[in-house]
């Protein structure tokens, strides 16, 4: 016995993603629907690559009484105004927009990182998905903080255009050819041309001059790994389509070799380490699109500070960094509370 489950913004780069996840992970399921906008109903979408064609369903006329589960990929707008609905029906939301992420009443989930915290989802029948950049980063410095403690984190990101939707996708591409074939550049989704140059802007900016993106990955990461960390994060857009990576300066409060950072990142939940210290031993995003794992490469001691590492770490946006998260978000939440069969 499986679980009926609705997938809501199925159409967009996330939401394909988590019906792609769900089927490839083969996580239990009774019946399945694809839900979105009124632009996309009637449309038909496959689940993964099984062959099964969904018919899109009106998200304006969806009724989830009897859904166990709701994989949100909405973006916030929708969310606002479905997630409750959804979750006074009886369905649990897991949601990927940052709209509950900071709410005490919602757990924010990395199942390598927080399992226990998902006991919390009753208050609300909300579960939040934390932001892409957010989520690879904690699943590296997890083990690390076990182990050593960590004080302070720098963080400079590099960030796909996957991020910002199909929209940022289409845009590098057209750019791009566009370039070669002597066009001029339009500049729609993102502040400037995004091809052949990187934008150290994502999100809104705040009072402060950080932008919405860096203050993410400081309150998230407070959230779900430790308040007690201090994580100052520079957050860019490159021309990449799929996977993040960061470069990562952690400072901790005991000592920890790069060896001994190593042996533990190879034993880690999630974690794929890569670091051959020679050329090409290490990972891009390129190779890691597609993919499930956190990659980690280029560990190395920071003489800069008392004890101190620095380190590679790159994954798949759209998977680890959204619709994988979700998915486990599910699979532990079936695992813990809504047990069938
Ligand atoms: C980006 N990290 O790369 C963003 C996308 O809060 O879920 C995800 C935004 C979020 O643009």
């Amino acid at each position: 016995m499986g679980y009926r489950v609705a997938v809501v913004g199925a159409t967009g780069n996330v939401g394909r993603e988590m019906l792609a996840i769900l089927a490839e992970r083969e996580f239990p399921i009774d019946e399945i629907a694809a839900v979105a906008s009124p632009r996309s109903t009637g449309s038909e979408i496959e689940f993964g690559d099984t062959g099964k064609m969904l018919k899109v369903k009106n998200i304006e006329h969806f009724d989830f009484t009897g859904w166990d589960i709701a994989l949100f990929a909405a973006g916030s707008g929708p969310t606002q105004i479905y997630a409750p609905k959804a979750a006074s029906q009886g369905c649990v939301v897991i949601d990927n927009s940052s709209l509950y992420r900071m709410d005490p009443d919602v757990p924010l989930i990395v199942p390598e990182v927080n399992p226990d915290a998902i006991d919390g989802y009753t208050k609300k029948n909300i579960i939040a998905n934390p932001n892409c950049s957010t989520a690879q980063m904690v699943v590296a410095l997890k083990p690390l903080h076990d182990a050593a403690t960590i004080k302070r984190v720098v963080v400079s990101t590099y960030q796909s255009v996957s991020g910002a939707g199909k929209e940022g996708m289409d845009e590098l591409f057209e750019q791009s050819r566009g370039i070669f074939v002597g066009d001029p550049v339009t500049v729609k989704k993102f502040t400037k041309q995004i091809a052949f140059n990187v934008i150290p802007h994502i999100d809104v900016f705040l009072d402060d001059g950080s932008t919405k993106e860096e203050w993410k990955m400081v309150a998230e990461t407070k959230k779900i790994l430790d308040p007690k960390i201090k994580l100052t994060a520079t957050c860019v857009r490159v021309p990449v389509f799929v996977g993040h990576s960061e470069s990562l300066n952690i400072e901790f409060e005991n000592e920890i070799s790069a060896q001994q950072a190593q042996d533990i990142l190879r034993e880690a939940p999630g974690i794929m380490l890569v670091d051959k210290r020679e050329d090409g031993g290490y990972v891009t995003p390129v190779e890691a699109a597609g993919d499930s794992a956190t990659y980690i490469s280029r560990v190395r001691e920071d003489p800069t500070v008392d004890y101190g590492l620095a380190l590679w770490c790159v994954s798949d946006n759209l998977r680890k960094g959204a619709a994988l998260n979700a998915v486990q978000i599910a699979e532990l939440l079936g695992r813990r509370h809504l047990k069938k069969g």
